[in-house]
């Protein structure tokens, strides 16, 4: 990378407020270089270190000013490109009057270089220099984000590109970066505190008093009024879909917000790879581009096998490399709808610089189902007893749905569900039943998922059935096998755990601060981890420094991945090459669910390691 690439061009705009709606307009006054440049980017390499300086920028938008944290005066930070087989050395300077970090996001790498304060080092202080020195091990599209605090949320995060030794093994003709992400104006902190306060605070969608009548019409009183009162005991609305909606964000595509329009140029016949990026801090994005088919060919950086869609949803801090051909001289939307649908990114693929199409409708939010509340295997084939209505099951936390007879109907339907899960995917063989604990997680958990199903095969909530063909987890395979394909000699079960109305977020009931140590990992060993989200969001679970194969029933085609979105009420499972050695951060990628404590340290270590690694 030279220079020219590595300072953003801070070009001021005069930015107006849109009218009554107070709408913003623009928010590009700190543009990074490579979304500036419309003709794609340039393929060059850093040679020598590379500088990135953590600066306070104040963001001015109409008068209404930015309180920012950027990475050399950008919002995103700049590309920072690498090439596979280098040793990168990368100089962060923290110009900040507090501790920074930068951590780099999917790269396998000694874990001093990691950049978790507290542990991989103990972060940078301000006004300090840390030297980020590591061998280049792999290639892909990856990202690099503060691992301090909130700081995230204000801007500290950019994209990160490793071109490979050998040729891709798809052919394009230009490329473009298009970062996700969602910026507030207010200060993160008060948005976190907000949301303790009162969880549903952004949400703005919940369900209204005639709604609840047109379900009665449509299920019968018996059946609404039953749903409501799971509802209630659940303490979400059925329309509960993101912690943090349009209400306070503008989401932003390379850091341009909808009305600036990012735009990347392309000659009619061209094949275009766009590599998608959620460096979002809270939000899931549905994205498309109505009138062209995208080739989805590395997900989280991995070569997978192409598989054409027309929609994906990308998690937060997942990557999505799609390669698309547009024939005509036309202008075409990239449209990312928060999965929430209270608003989008949006850019354009132009043959000619001005020229827009139509921004689709953004459409109805996902209102969330009984499979979210980790029912789902109820309704399997192959059930000889359901309880009655799949209320006696609920088992919510304070045990007052449960009725006489719980026991034994639960007992038959785990047996029968065990079944269907095995033949049903023929991959995860785990006999083991769902483990809640006696405790059901303790305090710090609301609802436990009985019956939690295997949803990799489901686009998720809100993209059933919308006639368009949208990616699934099931679609996903590895172009080539990985070299390590060992069974498991072991399994390491973790719950996503939380108590809505109280914020609290957590892995097995406990908030990081509340563990004894850390989950082991046995150096060398091969594993299955076990992710059973008992809470009803859906949670993308990134684990540092190893990659997770996901079990999604492609053999030894399975995919590497290092963000895994686990929906609600799902279990699905991972393979980990536990390869090394090292503290590394496991935690959800939802910045405020991370800062809560749903977060573990996993200890890489020669030591031998309990069968039992429940970590409380
Ligand atoms: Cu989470």
């Amino acid at each position: 990378m030279n220079n020219q690439t590595m300072y953003s061009k801070s070009r001021r705009r005069f930015i107006t407020q849109a009218g009554a709606t107070g709408a913003i307009l623009g928010l590009n006054s700190l543009v990074p270089a490579f979304a500036g440049g419309t003709l794609g980017l340039s393929p060059e390499q850093a040679t020598g270190p590379i500088d990135l300086n953590i600066t306070r920028q104040p963001l001015d938008i109409g008068g209404r000013m930015g309180d920012t944290v950027t990475i050399s005066g950008s919002i995103p930070g700049p590309l920072v490109r690498l090439k596979e087989g280098q040793d990168a050395v990368i100089r962060v300077t923290n110009q900040l009057d507090e501790d920074t970090s930068i951590h780099w996001h999917g790269l396998l790498l000694p874990y001093e270089m990691d950049g978790v304060p507290g542990v991989s080092y103990a972060g940078i202080k301000p006004g300090e220099t840390f030297r980020y020195a590591f061998p280049v091990k792999q290639s892909g599209t990856y990202w690099y984000h503060s691992h301090s605090g909130l700081q995230e949320q204000q801007g500290h995060y950019g994209p990160l590109i490793i071109d490979p030794i050998a040729p891709e093994p798809f052919a394009y003709d230009r490329e473009y970066v298009v970062m996700l992400s969602d910026w507030t104006f207010e200060n993160p902190m008060s948005v976190l505190k907000k949301l303790k306060k009162q969880s549903d605070y952004y949400n703005y969608q919940r369900r209204t008093v005639p709604e609840l009548f047109n379900d009665a019409e449509e299920n019968g009183w018996g059946k609404t009024v039953r749903e409501r009162m799971v509802w209630a005991r659940s303490r979400m609305a059925p329309t509960d879909i993101a912690d943090v909606s349009a209400a306070t964000y503008t989401y932003l595509m390379n850091g341009m917000a909808p009305d600036s329009n990012w735009t990347g140029l392309f000659r009619p016949g061209e094949r275009i790879r766009l590599r998608f990026i959620n460096g979002a801090a809270m939000s899931y994005f549905d994205v498309r581009i109505p009138g062209l088919k995208m080739t989805v060919v590395q997900a989280d950086g991995q070569n997978v096998q192409p598989v054409a869609i027309d929609e994906f949803r990308i998690g937060v801090a997942e990557t999505y490399d799609v390669i698309v051909e547009p024939v005509d001289e036309a202008a075409y939307t990239i449209f990312a709808a928060s999965m929430d649908r209270s608003g989008y990114a949006r850019g354009t693929l132009a043959s000619k610089a001005g020229l827009e199409a139509a921004i689709p409708p953004l459409g109805n939010p996902p209102v969330r189902t009984m499979k979210d509340m980790g029912m789902g295997a109820m309704a399997m084939p192959g059930m000889t007893s359901a309880p009655k209505d799949g209320v006696p099951a609920m088992n919510m936390k304070d045990g007052t749905m449960a009725m006489p007879g719980e026991m034994p109907a639960k007992k038959q339907t785990m047996d029968s569900m065990d079944m269907s899960r095995n033949r049903g995917t023929g991959m995860s063989t785990a006999s083991s039943p769902v483990k809640h604990g006696p405790d059901r997680h303790g305090k710090g958990n609301t609802m436990v998922a009985e019956f939690p199903s295997n949803r990799l095969s489901e686009p998720g909530d809100g993209l059933e059935n919308n006639g368009r063909r949208v990616l699934v987890y099931t679609d996903l395979r590895s172009l080539s096998p990985y070299p390590d394909q060992r069974t498991p000699e072991r399994e390491v079960e973790l719950h996503l755990t939380g108590v809505m109305d109280r914020y609290m977020w957590s892995f097995d009931g406990k908030k990081f601060s509340e563990v004894d140590g850390p989950v082991h990992f046995k150096y060398g060993e091969r594993l299955r981890l076990v992710l059973v989200n008992d809470t009803m969001m859906e949670h993308p679970i990134h684990l540092h420094g190893m990659w997770m194969e996901l079990e999604n029933g492609a053999g030894e085609y399975r995919p590497r991945k290092h963000t895994l979105n686990v929906k609600p009420g799902e279990r699905l499972t991972a393979l980990i090459s536990a390869d090394a050695p090292g503290n590394w951060a496991f935690h959800c990628h939802l910045l405020y669910h991370l800062d809560m404590g749903m977060f573990r340290v996993v200890s890489v270590t020669n030591d031998a390691v309990s069968s039992e690694n429940r970590n409380g």
